[in-house]
């Protein structure tokens, strides 16, 4: 039996669990599965991600997500993680996961902010930026989605370093956002969809984070949006919002989604806000993990099948 399948994915892991795990899948589905170093971070870790394709031949559109650009958001690793394993242990049982993986390849980055995750499990379990030094002395981090370089620091961002949503001393200060950008950039000739996955609120939104204003693909975006949630909410009868991500939440300027967007051309850009509505917070009791995976993992796929007719 492999690592893969005896993983508890109804429980919150370490970042070294979390790195087992990759290693472990890998072995559990070598035909499906690469692992690529995609980034390190400030205190030096190696950040690696995962490649899903079911032929290493044809180029075919990629579908990116990512969880844990905030340390604190712990369900959003654990929902990413438990949809890796979704897809892998259903590839030729389920009829609509095989045509998914015919149809697309899969990057996904498990843990982006590793300092700040690391940081959540020993030190403070709120901690949400990254760990890098400030020029305040006690002041540490900057967030990692304000530091892209998308209307850099305008509205909704913070330049106080002591500030949770401190933008950063430039675009892309912050070594792990600068490489992900760059991995990004230089895959978005197959790279259609961009997933940024943060708790809490149960959001489902598209570009852009800087301006109320919407961009000019807005409706095809947030058409997604709704194939993505009525997927989702036909399983447990989860609800969720949708729209643009100023008028949804607030407005945030240098976030990872405008920036793939605007920039990176990726069309179909979502950030996504996980369970729950408040009632738990950042603290999401782990009954709730498997629950959220598999809705999630709808979610997905009725945004691909969407993506498709498109
Ligand atoms: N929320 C996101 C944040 O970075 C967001 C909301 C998403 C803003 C995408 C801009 C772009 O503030 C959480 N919970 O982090
Ligand atoms: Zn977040």
């Amino acid at each position: 039996d492999s690592g893969a399948d005896e993983f508890d994915y109804g429980k919150y892991h370490t970042l070294d669990e979390i790195s087992n795990w990759m290693n472990d899948t890998q072995k559990a589905y070598p035909k499906l599965v690469t692992i690529f170093n995609v980034s390190r971070s400030y205190e030096g870790r190696t950040i690696n991600a995962m490649k899903i394709s079911v032929s290493s031949s044809s180029k075919k559109p990629a579908i990116w997500f990512d969880g844990g650009i905030h340390a604190r958001e712990w369900i959003s690793p654990a929902t990413v993680i438990y949809m890796t394993y979704s897809f892998l242990s259903k590839y030729s049982i389920d009829p609509d996961v095989t045509k998914i993986l015919e149809t697309f390849d899969i990057y996904v980055l498990p843990v982006f902010n590793v300092d700040g995750y690391e940081y959540t499990w020993t030190k403070d379990r709120l901690w949400r930026k990254t760990r890098s030094k400030t020029k305040v002395s006690g002041c540490f981090g900057a967030d990692p989605n304000r530091n892209w370089d998308a209307h850099f620091c305008e509205n909704g961002a913070s330049k106080d370093p002591c500030d949770d949503t401190y933008c950063g001393i430039k675009a892309f200060s912050e070594i792990e956002v600068k490489l992900v950008a760059d991995f990004l950039l230089k895959n978005n000739d197959t790279i259609v969809s961009y997933i940024n996955f943060h708790s809490y609120s149960q959001l489902w939104m598209s570009p852009w984070g800087y301006t109320n204003k919407k961009p000019k693909d807005f409706q095809v975006q947030d058409n997604g949006s709704v194939a993505a949630l009525n997927a989702l909410s036909k399983l447990f009868g989860t609800k969720y919002e949708h729209g643009n991500i100023a008028s949804t939440i607030y407005v945030a300027s240098g976030s990872s989604v405008d920036w793939t967007y605007d920039t990176a051309n990726i069309l179909y850009s979502y950030a996504v806000e996980l369970r729950d509505q408040g009632k738990h917070g950042f603290l999401l009791p782990p009954e709730q993990i498997i629950p959220s995976g598999l809705e999630t993992f709808e979610a997905i796929k009725g945004l691909a099948f969407y993506i498709q007719t498109q």
